[in-house]
Protein backbone atom coordinates (compact mmCIF):
# COMPACT_ATOMS: atom_id res chain seq x y z
CA UNK A 1 0.00 0.00 0.00
CA UNK A 2 1.18 3.43 -0.79
CA UNK A 3 1.21 5.97 1.96
CA UNK A 4 -0.57 9.33 1.34
CA UNK A 5 1.17 12.27 2.06
CA UNK A 6 -0.47 15.55 3.94
CA UNK A 7 1.02 18.72 4.13
CA UNK A 8 3.01 18.04 7.20
CA UNK A 9 5.22 15.40 4.95
CA UNK A 10 5.96 19.13 3.18
CA UNK A 11 6.16 17.80 -0.12
CA UNK A 12 6.79 20.29 -3.02
CA UNK A 13 6.69 20.96 -6.46
CA UNK A 14 7.83 22.89 -9.52
CA UNK A 15 5.14 24.12 -11.18
CA UNK A 16 7.36 23.39 -14.65
CA UNK A 17 7.79 19.98 -13.55
CA UNK A 18 4.05 18.45 -13.87
CA UNK A 19 3.83 21.44 -16.38
CA UNK A 20 6.28 20.08 -18.91
CA UNK A 21 4.50 19.48 -21.76
CA UNK A 22 7.19 16.91 -23.04
CA UNK A 23 9.13 18.95 -25.56
CA UNK A 24 12.81 18.08 -25.81
CA UNK A 25 15.47 19.00 -28.69
CA UNK A 26 14.07 16.06 -30.84
CA UNK A 27 10.70 16.67 -30.57
CA UNK A 28 7.71 18.93 -29.71
CA UNK A 29 5.00 18.50 -26.87
CA UNK A 30 3.42 15.06 -26.51
CA UNK A 31 0.75 16.68 -24.06
CA UNK A 32 -1.76 20.31 -23.91
CA UNK A 33 -0.63 22.70 -21.78
CA UNK A 34 -1.88 22.77 -18.30
CA UNK A 35 -3.75 25.54 -16.52
CA UNK A 36 -1.17 26.45 -13.78
CA UNK A 37 -4.81 27.02 -11.50
CA UNK A 38 -5.36 22.97 -12.17
CA UNK A 39 -1.74 22.65 -11.17
CA UNK A 40 -2.70 23.93 -8.30
CA UNK A 41 -5.91 22.41 -7.36
CA UNK A 42 -4.37 18.68 -8.09
CA UNK A 43 -1.26 18.90 -6.40
CA UNK A 44 -3.18 19.69 -3.08
CA UNK A 45 -5.85 17.28 -3.75
CA UNK A 46 -2.56 14.87 -4.02
CA UNK A 47 -1.08 16.19 -0.64
CA UNK A 48 1.58 18.17 -1.78
CA UNK A 49 2.30 21.51 0.63
CA UNK A 50 3.50 24.08 -2.18
CA UNK A 51 4.10 24.80 -5.46
CA UNK A 52 7.34 26.70 -6.69
CA UNK A 53 7.86 28.49 -10.02
CA UNK A 54 10.02 30.59 -12.88
CA UNK A 55 8.34 33.78 -13.12
CA UNK A 56 7.87 32.93 -16.58
CA UNK A 57 6.33 29.73 -15.25
CA UNK A 58 3.34 31.91 -14.46
CA UNK A 59 3.50 35.04 -16.08
CA UNK A 60 4.32 34.73 -19.83
CA UNK A 61 7.80 36.57 -20.95
CA UNK A 62 6.61 40.13 -21.69
CA UNK A 63 3.30 40.35 -20.39
CA UNK A 64 2.31 43.82 -19.82
CA UNK A 65 1.84 45.31 -16.29
CA UNK A 66 -2.17 44.82 -16.27
CA UNK A 67 -1.66 41.10 -18.19
CA UNK A 68 0.60 40.02 -15.21
CA UNK A 69 -1.93 41.63 -12.12
CA UNK A 70 -4.89 39.71 -14.01
CA UNK A 71 -2.58 36.57 -13.94
CA UNK A 72 -1.56 36.77 -10.50
CA UNK A 73 -4.99 37.86 -9.19
CA UNK A 74 -6.34 34.43 -10.70
CA UNK A 75 -3.36 32.22 -9.05
CA UNK A 76 -3.26 33.99 -5.89
CA UNK A 77 -7.32 32.98 -5.76
CA UNK A 78 -6.03 29.54 -6.44
CA UNK A 79 -3.45 29.50 -3.57
CA UNK A 80 -5.88 30.66 -0.93
CA UNK A 81 -9.02 28.51 -2.17
CA UNK A 82 -6.37 24.84 -1.72
CA UNK A 83 -3.93 26.27 1.00
CA UNK A 84 -0.95 25.68 -1.09
CA UNK A 85 1.82 27.58 0.27
CA UNK A 86 4.99 29.38 -1.97
CA UNK A 87 7.93 28.40 -0.02
CA UNK A 88 10.42 29.21 -3.11
CA UNK A 89 10.62 31.23 -6.27
CA UNK A 90 12.83 31.65 -8.89
CA UNK A 91 13.65 33.17 -12.18
CA UNK A 92 13.55 32.15 -15.74
CA UNK A 93 17.28 33.44 -17.12
CA UNK A 94 17.24 30.74 -19.84
CA UNK A 95 14.31 29.91 -21.87
CA UNK A 96 14.44 33.65 -24.16
CA UNK A 97 17.11 33.74 -26.92
CA UNK A 98 18.76 37.04 -24.90
CA UNK A 99 19.83 34.89 -22.43
CA UNK A 100 21.87 32.35 -24.92
CA UNK A 101 24.91 33.58 -23.44
CA UNK A 102 24.21 34.02 -19.49
CA UNK A 103 22.04 36.41 -17.94
CA UNK A 104 24.41 37.46 -15.11
CA UNK A 105 27.21 36.70 -17.30
CA UNK A 106 26.61 37.18 -20.42
CA UNK A 107 29.38 39.04 -22.63
CA UNK A 108 26.71 41.40 -23.31
CA UNK A 109 26.65 44.43 -20.56
CA UNK A 110 22.61 45.63 -21.52
CA UNK A 111 21.81 41.72 -21.05
CA UNK A 112 23.13 41.79 -17.76
CA UNK A 113 21.19 44.95 -16.41
CA UNK A 114 17.83 43.49 -18.09
CA UNK A 115 18.59 39.90 -16.20
CA UNK A 116 19.67 41.28 -13.07
CA UNK A 117 16.34 43.92 -12.87
CA UNK A 118 13.97 41.04 -13.97
CA UNK A 119 15.41 38.88 -10.89
CA UNK A 120 15.33 41.68 -8.26
CA UNK A 121 11.37 42.23 -9.91
CA UNK A 122 11.01 38.43 -9.00
CA UNK A 123 12.73 38.85 -5.73
CA UNK A 124 9.13 41.83 -5.07
CA UNK A 125 7.07 38.80 -5.98
CA UNK A 126 8.67 36.08 -4.36
CA UNK A 127 8.39 37.98 -0.54
CA UNK A 128 4.77 39.17 -1.41
CA UNK A 129 3.59 35.28 -1.70
CA UNK A 130 5.53 34.65 1.30
CA UNK A 131 8.86 32.64 0.09
CA UNK A 132 11.61 32.15 2.02
CA UNK A 133 14.07 30.46 -0.37
CA UNK A 134 15.07 32.19 -3.99
CA UNK A 135 16.48 30.11 -6.26
CA UNK A 136 19.54 30.54 -8.94
CA UNK A 137 20.25 28.16 -11.31
CA UNK A 138 22.28 29.38 -13.99
CA UNK A 139 21.75 27.10 -16.61
CA UNK A 140 23.24 29.47 -19.25
CA UNK A 141 26.03 30.97 -16.95
CA UNK A 142 28.89 28.91 -18.97
CA UNK A 143 30.19 28.73 -22.48
CA UNK A 144 30.72 25.92 -24.94
CA UNK A 145 34.39 27.23 -25.78
CA UNK A 146 37.04 28.25 -23.41
CA UNK A 147 38.24 30.94 -25.25
CA UNK A 148 34.67 32.52 -25.98
CA UNK A 149 34.55 33.75 -22.02
CA UNK A 150 36.74 35.43 -19.47
CA UNK A 151 36.00 33.27 -16.62
CA UNK A 152 37.51 35.56 -13.81
CA UNK A 153 35.97 38.82 -15.14
CA UNK A 154 32.29 36.03 -15.57
CA UNK A 155 32.66 34.76 -12.02
CA UNK A 156 33.14 38.54 -11.16
CA UNK A 157 30.06 39.02 -12.85
CA UNK A 158 28.30 36.04 -10.79
CA UNK A 159 29.36 37.33 -7.78
CA UNK A 160 28.12 41.23 -8.64
CA UNK A 161 24.97 39.53 -9.66
CA UNK A 162 24.17 37.09 -6.69
CA UNK A 163 25.34 39.93 -4.42
CA UNK A 164 23.60 42.33 -5.98
CA UNK A 165 20.05 40.44 -5.51
CA UNK A 166 21.25 39.52 -1.58
CA UNK A 167 21.87 43.45 -0.90
CA UNK A 168 18.77 43.89 -2.09
CA UNK A 169 16.88 41.10 0.14
CA UNK A 170 18.58 42.85 2.91
CA UNK A 171 17.62 46.25 2.32
CA UNK A 172 13.88 45.47 1.69
CA UNK A 173 14.11 43.63 4.95
CA UNK A 174 12.42 40.44 3.19
CA UNK A 175 12.61 37.03 4.98
CA UNK A 176 14.08 35.47 1.75
CA UNK A 177 17.36 33.56 1.69
CA UNK A 178 19.11 32.70 -2.10
CA UNK A 179 19.88 28.88 -3.09
CA UNK A 180 22.35 28.24 -5.83
CA UNK A 181 21.63 25.40 -7.95
CA UNK A 182 24.65 23.60 -9.13
CA UNK A 183 24.71 21.72 -12.60
CA UNK A 184 27.58 20.35 -14.37
CA UNK A 185 26.38 20.79 -18.30
CA UNK A 186 22.89 21.38 -20.00
CA UNK A 187 21.79 23.56 -21.43
CA UNK A 188 25.68 24.94 -21.90
CA UNK A 189 28.26 22.75 -22.79
CA UNK A 190 29.80 23.77 -19.32
CA UNK A 191 28.03 25.29 -16.98
CA UNK A 192 29.78 27.66 -13.70
CA UNK A 193 28.94 26.49 -10.23
CA UNK A 194 28.90 23.26 -11.18
CA UNK A 195 28.79 21.01 -8.37
CA UNK A 196 27.86 21.66 -5.18
CA UNK A 197 31.93 22.05 -3.96
CA UNK A 198 31.92 24.70 -6.73
CA UNK A 199 28.80 26.36 -5.60
CA UNK A 200 30.42 26.41 -1.27
CA UNK A 201 33.74 28.10 -2.67
CA UNK A 202 31.69 30.37 -4.92
CA UNK A 203 29.64 31.65 -1.27
CA UNK A 204 32.83 31.83 0.36
CA UNK A 205 33.54 34.72 -1.62
CA UNK A 206 30.46 36.81 -1.18
CA UNK A 207 29.79 39.80 0.50
CA UNK A 208 26.22 38.77 1.68
CA UNK A 209 27.17 35.09 1.63
CA UNK A 210 25.24 35.01 5.29
CA UNK A 211 21.84 34.47 3.17
CA UNK A 212 23.31 32.43 0.04
CA UNK A 213 23.42 28.81 0.39
CA UNK A 214 22.58 26.15 -2.07
CA UNK A 215 20.04 23.88 -3.68
CA UNK A 216 21.70 21.11 -4.98
CA UNK A 217 19.77 17.99 -7.12
CA UNK A 218 19.98 14.61 -7.76
CA UNK A 219 20.46 14.29 -10.87
CA UNK A 220 22.81 17.19 -11.65
CA UNK A 221 25.35 15.80 -8.75
CA UNK A 222 25.21 12.62 -10.22
CA UNK A 223 25.53 13.70 -14.09
CA UNK A 224 28.96 14.12 -12.66
CA UNK A 225 29.58 10.84 -11.40
CA UNK A 226 29.57 12.59 -7.77
CA UNK A 227 27.68 11.08 -5.08
CA UNK A 228 24.46 13.15 -4.05
CA UNK A 229 24.10 11.88 -0.45
CA UNK A 230 27.89 12.88 0.34
CA UNK A 231 27.11 16.25 -1.72
CA UNK A 232 24.23 17.65 0.47
CA UNK A 233 26.10 16.06 3.60
CA UNK A 234 28.91 18.49 2.91
CA UNK A 235 26.51 21.25 2.32
CA UNK A 236 24.50 20.72 5.45
CA UNK A 237 27.70 20.69 7.57
CA UNK A 238 28.46 23.99 5.94
CA UNK A 239 25.25 25.41 6.97
CA UNK A 240 24.15 25.66 3.37
CA UNK A 241 21.43 22.95 2.84
CA UNK A 242 18.52 25.95 1.93
CA UNK A 243 16.64 23.61 -0.03
CA UNK A 244 16.46 20.34 -2.19
CA UNK A 245 15.70 19.21 -5.57
CA UNK A 246 14.85 15.54 -5.03
CA UNK A 247 14.91 13.72 -8.51
CA UNK A 248 16.27 10.37 -10.21
CA UNK A 249 19.00 10.02 -12.34
CA UNK A 250 20.59 6.87 -14.19
CA UNK A 251 23.97 7.05 -14.55
CA UNK A 252 26.35 9.89 -16.04
CA UNK A 253 23.94 11.66 -19.20
CA UNK A 254 21.89 13.99 -19.75
CA UNK A 255 19.77 15.40 -16.65
CA UNK A 256 17.12 12.63 -16.81
CA UNK A 257 14.70 14.19 -14.36
CA UNK A 258 13.20 10.69 -13.56
CA UNK A 259 11.11 10.45 -10.87
CA UNK A 260 12.65 10.26 -6.97
CA UNK A 261 13.75 7.00 -6.50
CA UNK A 262 13.58 5.57 -10.06
CA UNK A 263 17.34 6.13 -10.76
CA UNK A 264 19.66 5.03 -8.38
CA UNK A 265 17.76 3.41 -5.50
CA UNK A 266 20.05 2.76 -2.92
CA UNK A 267 21.01 6.37 -3.60
CA UNK A 268 17.61 7.70 -2.63
CA UNK A 269 17.73 5.15 0.57
CA UNK A 270 20.62 7.21 1.89
CA UNK A 271 19.45 10.41 1.30
CA UNK A 272 16.30 9.89 2.76
CA UNK A 273 17.90 8.33 5.19
CA UNK A 274 19.73 11.61 6.02
CA UNK A 275 17.43 14.01 5.64
CA UNK A 276 15.22 11.85 8.21
CA UNK A 277 17.42 10.54 10.43
CA UNK A 278 20.42 13.08 10.26
CA UNK A 279 23.86 12.04 10.33
CA UNK A 280 24.58 8.83 13.40
CA UNK A 281 26.21 11.36 15.34
CA UNK A 282 24.20 13.90 15.26
CA UNK A 283 24.56 17.35 14.17
CA UNK A 284 23.04 19.74 11.60
CA UNK A 285 19.09 18.60 10.18
CA UNK A 286 17.45 19.53 7.14
CA UNK A 287 14.02 21.25 7.87
CA UNK A 288 13.10 22.81 4.40
CA UNK A 289 10.36 21.60 2.17
CA UNK A 290 11.28 18.05 0.20
CA UNK A 291 11.05 19.48 -3.16
CA UNK A 292 10.78 17.79 -6.11
CA UNK A 293 12.30 18.55 -9.70
CA UNK A 294 11.75 16.13 -11.81
CA UNK A 295 9.99 15.57 -15.77
CA UNK A 296 6.80 13.30 -15.98
CA UNK A 297 8.17 11.31 -19.15
CA UNK A 298 6.70 12.62 -23.05
CA UNK A 299 5.80 9.14 -23.27
CA UNK A 300 2.55 9.77 -20.82
CA UNK A 301 -0.44 11.21 -20.70
CA UNK A 302 -2.02 13.72 -17.91
CA UNK A 303 -2.61 10.46 -16.33
CA UNK A 304 0.40 9.39 -15.58
CA UNK A 305 1.97 13.30 -14.84
CA UNK A 306 -0.06 12.90 -11.35
CA UNK A 307 0.60 9.08 -10.76
CA UNK A 308 4.19 10.25 -11.31
CA UNK A 309 3.76 13.37 -8.51
CA UNK A 310 2.40 10.91 -6.79
CA UNK A 311 4.90 8.72 -7.07
CA UNK A 312 7.21 10.78 -5.71
CA UNK A 313 6.13 11.31 -2.45
CA UNK A 314 4.56 7.60 -1.59
CA UNK A 315 8.30 6.82 -2.70
CA UNK A 316 9.80 9.33 -0.23
CA UNK A 317 7.63 8.49 2.34
CA UNK A 318 8.05 4.38 1.56
CA UNK A 319 12.63 4.99 2.06
CA UNK A 320 11.51 7.05 5.21
CA UNK A 321 9.41 4.11 6.99
CA UNK A 322 12.55 1.80 5.66
CA UNK A 323 15.18 3.85 6.91
CA UNK A 324 13.48 4.57 10.29
CA UNK A 325 13.10 0.63 10.63
CA UNK A 326 16.95 0.76 9.88
CA UNK A 327 18.03 2.98 12.69
CA UNK A 328 15.67 1.52 14.93
CA UNK A 329 16.85 -2.42 14.09
CA UNK A 330 19.25 -2.94 17.43
CA UNK A 331 21.22 -5.82 14.87
CA UNK A 332 21.99 -2.43 12.60
CA UNK A 333 22.61 -0.36 15.37
CA UNK A 334 25.56 -3.16 16.59
CA UNK A 335 26.65 -3.07 13.33
CA UNK A 336 27.30 0.63 13.24
CA UNK A 337 29.52 0.47 16.32
CA UNK A 338 31.65 -2.82 15.03
CA UNK A 339 31.96 -0.98 12.00
CA UNK A 340 33.11 2.23 13.60
CA UNK A 341 30.65 5.16 12.74
CA UNK A 342 29.65 6.12 16.01
CA UNK A 343 33.62 5.78 16.91
CA UNK A 344 34.65 8.55 14.04
CA UNK A 345 32.43 11.12 16.18
CA UNK A 346 34.96 11.07 18.78
CA UNK A 347 38.05 14.13 17.94
CA UNK A 348 41.11 13.05 16.96
CA UNK A 349 43.28 14.99 19.71
CA UNK A 350 42.23 14.70 23.26
CA UNK A 351 40.60 18.01 24.34
CA UNK A 352 43.35 20.89 25.09
CA UNK A 353 45.99 18.06 23.42
CA UNK A 354 48.72 20.41 21.72
CA UNK A 355 50.71 18.59 18.74
CA UNK A 356 53.82 18.50 21.07
CA UNK A 357 51.89 16.16 23.09
CA UNK A 358 50.84 14.34 19.87
CA UNK A 359 53.82 13.87 18.97
CA UNK A 360 55.36 12.81 22.03
CA UNK A 361 52.70 10.11 22.89
CA UNK A 362 54.56 6.86 22.00
CA UNK A 363 51.01 5.23 21.08
CA UNK A 364 50.55 7.45 18.09
CA UNK A 365 54.33 6.80 17.25
CA UNK A 366 56.94 4.24 17.95
CA UNK A 367 54.82 1.95 19.58
CA UNK A 368 51.69 2.27 17.75
CA UNK A 369 51.07 -1.47 16.17
CA UNK A 370 50.04 -0.49 12.76
CA UNK A 371 49.83 -4.19 11.54
CA UNK A 372 47.63 -4.93 13.86
CA UNK A 373 45.38 -1.95 13.16
CA UNK A 374 45.14 -2.95 9.77
CA UNK A 375 44.12 -6.30 10.49
CA UNK A 376 40.42 -4.64 11.57
CA UNK A 377 37.79 -5.45 9.64
CA UNK A 378 35.40 -3.04 9.67
CA UNK A 379 32.68 -5.01 8.21
CA UNK A 380 30.93 -2.52 6.13
CA UNK A 381 29.51 -5.20 3.68
CA UNK A 382 27.28 -6.79 6.61
CA UNK A 383 26.27 -2.91 7.48
CA UNK A 384 25.46 -2.14 3.73
CA UNK A 385 23.36 -5.31 3.69
CA UNK A 386 21.45 -4.51 6.51
CA UNK A 387 20.79 -1.22 4.41
CA UNK A 388 19.82 -3.23 1.83
CA UNK A 389 17.18 -5.53 3.46
CA UNK A 390 15.22 -2.78 5.18
CA UNK A 391 15.27 -1.34 1.78
CA UNK A 392 13.91 -4.39 0.30
CA UNK A 393 11.88 -5.21 2.95
CA UNK A 394 13.44 -7.90 4.37
CA UNK A 395 13.74 -7.28 7.74
C1 LIG B 1 17.32 22.44 -14.52
C2 LIG B 1 17.06 22.88 -13.15
C3 LIG B 1 15.93 23.87 -13.03
C4 LIG B 1 16.01 24.57 -11.71
C5 LIG B 1 15.16 25.78 -11.59
O1 LIG B 1 18.03 21.51 -14.78
O2 LIG B 1 16.87 21.78 -12.33
O3 LIG B 1 14.72 23.22 -13.21
O4 LIG B 1 15.70 23.72 -10.65
O5 LIG B 1 15.48 26.72 -12.54
MG1 LIG C 1 17.38 18.60 -13.40
MG1 LIG D 1 16.43 21.78 -10.31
Amino acid sequence: MSPKPTPADKFTFGLWTVGWTGNDPFGVPTRADLDPVEAVHKLAELGAYGITFHDNDVVPFGASADERELILKRFRAALEETGLKVPMVTTNLFSHPVFKDGGFTSNDRSVRRFALAKVLRNIDLAAELGAETFVMWGGREGSEYDGSKDLAAALDRYREGVDTAAGYIKEKGYGLRIALEPKPNEPRGDILLPTVGHGLGFIAQLEHGDIVGLNPETGHEQMAGLNFTHGIAQALWAGKLFHIDLNGQRGIKYDQDLVFGHGDLTSAFFTVDLLENGFPGGGPRYEGPRHFDYKPSRTDGYDGVWASAAANMSTYLLLKERAKAFRADAEVQEALRTSGVYELSEATLAPGETTAQLLADASAGDSFDAAAAAERSYAFIRLNQLAIEHLLGAR
